[in-house]
């Protein structure tokens, strides 16, 4: 055998062993992608618009949208923009009963040294109403309503 041919196949033989490591080492990562995909879902689920509770959905963080409500009570004054803004992420009945929970039952203050008005006590629905006037009360249960919900505040 002449020496460029063996050289030849060496090297030929040598790629042929690289890729198929390469291979060996590409293919059990590619199932493993598709595992990941069988895995993830979509848990979240749509929006429910019947009378029933419907499907919670779980993109959304219905603690932390509960304390940014509270934010918007708290303290004088109410952040009307910023509650129409969360109520708006709700798509069921499920979601705002996930809020309502989230929410509990929270103390609101009145303002610092606000003697005209004392501090207020009471669960989401409650303080909403206790926090907004009437036209802004109908404005959020229109969210509500074209959003699917049939509950109302
Ligand atoms: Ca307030």
């Amino acid at each position: 055998m002449e020496k460029k041919t063996q050289r030849g196949i060496i090297t030929a033989a040598v790629v042929l062993v690289a890729v198929a490591a390469a291979l060996k080492f590409i293919l059990p990562k590619k199932s493993k992608g598709g595992d990941d995909n069988s895995g993830g879902g979509n848990a979240g689920g749509g929006g429910n618009t019947g009378g029933g509770g419907g499907q919670v959905n779980t993109n959304l963080d219905f603690r932390s949208l509960a304390n940014q409500l509270f934010d918007a009570f708290d303290g004088y004054g109410t952040a009307n923009s910023k509650i129409k803004e969360i109520f708006k992420l709700l798509r069921s009945n499920a979601d705002y009963d996930a809020l309502k929970a989230a929410y509990g039952v929270r103390e609101v203050s009145s303002g610092a040294w606000n003697i005209f008005q004392s501090n207020f006590e009471g669960d989401l629905p409650a303080t909403l109403r206790e926090e907004l006037d009437s036209d802004e009360l109908a404005e959020l249960n229109q969210i509500l309503t074209s959003n699917g919900i049939s509950r109302t505040i």
